[in-house]
């Protein structure tokens, strides 16, 4: 790209009344955090394909991600999942993690996976099984201590498949007592993040299926509980963008996990599918960032972006790369809208001119900023080109096949 085609992007932007600079200021700081398991072996419930070259440890997953990192600038974080990520010694990882550039992002407890958990984790009729499943939650505070996390993030499986399995009032009762006893151990710094989802595993009821069920939760905590929206686990047609303006108004919106879907839960690469819904989440998020409220613009500043996606057919690292440039291009058209002309519209009663102002933002090709904000950090305009360009994808054919997978 052109110094000329930044030139030209930059007359039309100033035309329109926006103020580049603040718009590359902003995208400079934006961080997106990735996810560990997405840099492993995953699957369907068919097959998990092995790749070769999948990380085979922890240590290798953070080395995979500082790759990603290096080349986007874009994503200092990582999320950890216990105990996939199991290691002995939590401090080692945090120290691994600093001397790549790194630091360890959330902890996601892992409460689906053993036997015992079949009929529910924190809601199970077994007191022992609810005991096990607890005990899981307050080990994830300690090592969120050890690896100096701020936030812990919580997605359960619990649910029923058919009417009369479980009782579901009384399992919202065993929930709200997990989660106070995790809440209690929490460092007053930390935060609890709790995703909800619709459905799958369970096909009946999921005992925190949708935003006002963990909302409820996190009023009932106190403030360091707040909701996690995870983009796939809507029900189709759900307004995504309107949760997203409610929460934060509501000053709990924690944070995200960003993927596409199709169908429901699909997992795919955040803004494969459906690239205008995400910009519309950033518009509500930019429009909310420069809210007059102070507190308001707090819990904008205190959103975390993650990534929350599971790469069963394509190359773990540029399916990476192509997640977090496809959220930044989002980020960046939002930045473009002129917040003043959607408004005027809006308040003469012009329909389509207010539709249109926001829609336009969405139309402009991004490309000359994006690689001006790459340049002016040091990074590599192209950040895909890059790592194809790089020996990274050759080096860890090393590693062989039957890396880590969940
Ligand atoms: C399962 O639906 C899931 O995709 C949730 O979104 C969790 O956040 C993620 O797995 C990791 O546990
Ligand atoms: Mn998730
Ligand atoms: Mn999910």
């Amino acid at each position: 790209m052109s110094d000329k085609a930044y030139m030209l992007f930059e007359e039309e932007q100033k035309q329109r009344g926006i103020d580049l600079e603040h718009v590359k200021a902003k995208l400079k700081q934006f961080k997106i955090e990735t996810p560990s398991w997405g840099y492993g072996d995953s699957g369907t419930r068919f097959k998990v394909f092995q790749k070769v070259g999948v990380p085979r440890t922890p240590f290798e997953k953070l080395e995979d991600a500082a790759v990603v990192h290096r080349l986007t600038g874009l994503c200092p974080s990582v999320a950890i999942h216990i105990p996939w990520d199991h290691v002995d010694d939590y401090g080692k990882l945090k120290s691994h993690a600093e001397s790549l550039g790194l630091s360890i992002g959330a902890v996601n407890p892992n409460l689906f996976q053993d036997d015992d958990y079949m009929l529910g984790s924190v809601t199970n009729s077994d007191p022992s099984i609810r005991r096990k499943a607890t005990d899981h939650l307050l080990e994830c505070v300690d090592i969120a201590k050890e690896t100096g996390s701020r936030d812990l993030s919580l997605w359960f499986a619990d649910g029923t498949n058919y009417p009369g399995q479980g009782d579901i009032r009384q399992r919202k009762h065993w929930m709200l007592e997990a989660l106070t006893e995790m809440y209690r151990a929490m460092t007053a710094d930390m935060r609890m993040l709790i995703e909800y989802k619709a459905f799958e595993p369970a096909f009946y009821h999921t005992d925190i299926a949708d935003w006002g069920m963990a909302y409820n939760y996190a009023q009932k905590l106190g403030p360091q509980a707040e909701v996690l929206v995870d983009t796939g686990h809507h029900l189709p047609g759900a307004n995504i963008e309107h949760i997203v303006a409610y929460l934060i108004d509501e000053k709990r919106l924690g944070g995200f996990h960003f993927n596409s879907y199709k169908y429901a839960d699909d997992d795919l690469i955040v803004g494969s599918m459906n690239p205008y819904e995400l910009f519309l989440i950033f518009y509500q998020i930019v429009l909310a960032a420069n809210d007059a409220d102070e507190s308001i613009r707090d819990t904008v500043e205190k959103i975390a972006f993650m990534i929350d996606q599971s790469h069963n057919i394509e190359q773990k690292i540029p399916a990476m790369i192509r997640s977090v440039l496809n959220v930044q291009t989002q980020y960046a058209k939002a930045l473009l809208i002129n917040h003043e002309e959607v408004a005027e519209a809006a308040e003469r009663g012009d329909v389509l001119g207010a539709e249109d102002a926001v829609r336009r933002a969405f139309e402009f090709d991004v490309t000359p900023l994006l690689h001006a904000v790459r340049e002016e950090k040091g990074l590599p305009i192209d950040p895909m080109k890059a790592y194809q360009a790089s020996n990274y994808a050759t080096e860890i054919l090393a590693r062989g096949k039957g890396g880590a997978s969940w």
